[in-house]
């Protein structure tokens, strides 16, 4: 059976599925979206992708035309009519139709796109293995130009990161700010371990506020592991005793190897990663919004 896709307010087969050439989230990239798992029949951490979706929005001045309650309803029943148990969600929140001019004024009416599908992750292998990041040189946008904290359908900065791991032959990338410290990966969000504590950097040195960061702030919390946010060289990260990195695709994965440098005493992940990607599981399957 093919996918439907929810658009313009109602569900059609995934051929008829249309987006004007006028759509300025096409001309321009003016939008928002969301990329959201489902496990075990729930739509994971729905509440929190909601609100970063509409701040993202506020920011821009677009206005969803529906309340966060009926945006709700709509993801679940689109995971429902997909009979999706376990994948993953986009959401997609595109300025609409105008004309060829930027202006945003043009364009009315909204476009509300939620496409359901199963996801295709890294091998199992990458978590008993770990990651190998590249720190590449396209930095993260400038929050002055465009900022980090809006996921907007502007994701130039991000393919042309993955570009450089692509051509690195690794699996992710370490993406540096302009004043050289690491904010992020290219689409995850990255940690180091040191002395048992989880250091991550601030949201506001350019790593985007990831919901999964949000999952592993709570479990750090609950299973009484330290958790802070301060700026990271790349010389410490080369010096971590554990590294990770973790997203709505990803989960939380180990990073045993950056720049050709071995992570930890042997490059293999670590116990505070280890435990937390256990906890993640635990916690993944019952933290999200029923869709039956
Ligand atoms: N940083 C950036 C820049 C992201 O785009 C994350 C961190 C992780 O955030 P969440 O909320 O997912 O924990 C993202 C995630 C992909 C993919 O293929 C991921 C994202 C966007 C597009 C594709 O994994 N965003």
């Amino acid at each position: 059976m093919g996918r439907k896709i929810y658009i313009e307010g109602k569900f059609v087969p995934e051929d008829e599925a249309r987006v004007s050439v006028f759509d300025h989230g096409l001309l321009y990239g003016d939008g928002v979206f969301e990329g959201i798992r489902v496990y075990n029949r729930r739509v994971f951490m729905l509440d929190a992708h909601l609100k970063r979706l509409y701040n993202g929005a506020k920011v821009i001045r677009l206005d969803i035309p529906v309340t966060p309650d009926e945006l709700k309803e709509k993801v679940c029943e689109t995971v429902r009519v997909n009979d999706i148990s376990d994948g993953y969600v986009r959401l997609v929140v595109t300025r609409g139709k105008g004309d060829l001019g930027l202006s945003p004024s043009k364009c009315s009416d909204p476009n509300i796109i939620i496409i359901a599908d199963t996801i295709k992750i890294y091998p199992d292998e990458v978590y008993h293995k770990g990651l190998k990041l590249v720190t590449v040189s396209t930095r993260r946008n400038n929050p002055d130009s465009l900022s980090p904290q809006i996921k907007s359908l502007n994701y130039l900065n991000h393919i042309l990161a993955h570009l450089e791991v692509l051509h690195a032959g690794a699996d992710e990338g370490l993406v540096l700010n302009d004043n050289g410290f690491v904010t992020e990966c290219v689409v995850d969000n990255f940690y180091i371990v040191l002395d048992g504590a989880v250091i991550t950097p601030p949201t506001n040195s350019g790593a985007l506020n990831g919901i999964t960061r949000m999952v592993v702030f709570q479990l750090c919390r609950d299973l009484g592991i330290e958790i802070r946010e301060e700026q990271l060289s790349l010389v410490e990260c080369y010096t971590a005793d554990e590294c990770f990195l973790t997203g709505t695709a990803a989960e939380i994965a180990p990073v045993t190897f950056i720049d050709d440098r071995p992570i930890g005493p042997d490059g293999t992940p670590g116990p505070v990663t280890i435990k937390l990607m256990e906890a993640f599981k635990e916690f993944r399957e019952n933290h999200g919004t029923p869709i039956d």
